[in-house]
């Protein structure tokens, strides 16, 4: 009897276990090539434990928006704001088909159901602010300047909070580095690269802001965007479980499912079972 009490422990401890770090990689969302999440009402979107906040509005001059918008864009070649939903990379991490294209200003969140701590996600640079950085555009300069000097630089800076509202951290991640007085060294952000996040600690809502070294009168020239996938993934030393845990993402909910009726039903057994004398 008590093996059977054991048992019943362990089928409800393990999906708490198994599911504690969720993998937000945006495969839930089933769409065609070339769409994303737009809309005038909903002002969030959530996948697994984490809400993505969001705002779209439409005005005389068109439809505008900030905040997160998973996405299946693929254009890699199209400058300018037109092309604002596709990454740089063309798919998502692990040549997946859906990531996330950020636009966040001061007010937008990405919010845990709990106080967690989240490894990191993937990172790159959209072909918007990929190509504006490399050849310039009506706005921005193009990074290094005409003598291909210029120290210039594209950085996000996430900063974690707890449940009370307290600053947990804040991390910085180099989208572009013209810095290094080696040109050669001078890089723009083209493939899915890794943020680590733990340093943060255990945080409730991540909020995010950008500073590049091209500003003009109305703020940073640089358009102020990324893009990201694999939210609380595994970092990219171990690439065999990045796959595991895309797995086990999309199928959480049938998987967790799965099991909480199998332990309900060893519940009941055991339950019936206890009615028998102990054989012990
Ligand atoms: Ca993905
Ligand atoms: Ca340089």
């Amino acid at each position: 009897m008590k093996k059977i009490y054991f048992f019943v422990f362990i089928m409800f401890i393990f999906p708490s276990i198994l599911f504690a770090g969720q993998v937000c990689d945006f495969e839930n969302f089933q769409m065609g090539d070339n769409e994303n999440f737009k809309s005038t009402t909903e002002k969030s979107f959530k996948s697994g434990n984490y809400t993505f906040s969001y705002s779209g509005n439409m005005s005389e001059y068109g439809f505008y928006w900030n905040g997160f918008s998973y996405s299946t864009w693929r254009d890699v070649t199209t400058k300018g704001y037109t092309n604002q939903y596709s990454a740089i990379t063309k798919f998502g991490y692990d040549k997946s088909d859906t990531y996330c294209i950020a636009y966040p200003n001061q007010t937008d969140t990405i919010t845990l159901d709990k106080e967690e701590e989240i490894s990191g996600f993937y990172i790159t640079n959209t072909t918007y602010a990929y190509l504006s950085m490399k050849e310039g555009d009506e706005f921005a300069k193009r990074f290094g300047g005409d003598s291909g000097n210029e120290p210039d630089f594209f950085k996000l800076i996430i900063t974690g909070y707890d449940s009370d509202g307290d600053k947990t951290g804040e991390k910085e991640f180099f989208l572009a580095d013209f810095r290094f007085a080696e040109n050669s060294k001078d890089y723009i952000v083209s493939e899915w690269e890794w943020v680590d996040l733990s340093d943060l600690g255990k945080v409730k809502q991540l909020k995010f802001s950008f500073k590049s070294s091209d500003v003009g009168d109305f703020g940073m020239n640089t358009p102020a965007y990324f893009a990201m996938d694999d939210f609380n993934g595994t970092p990219p030393s171990d690439g065999s479980s990045g796959t595991i845990s895309c797995f086990i993402s999309a199928a959480s909910e049938n998987i967790r499912g799965a099991l909480f009726i199998i332990s309900a039903f060893i519940v009941i057994a055991g339950i019936l079972l206890k009615r028998e004398p102990d054989e012990e």
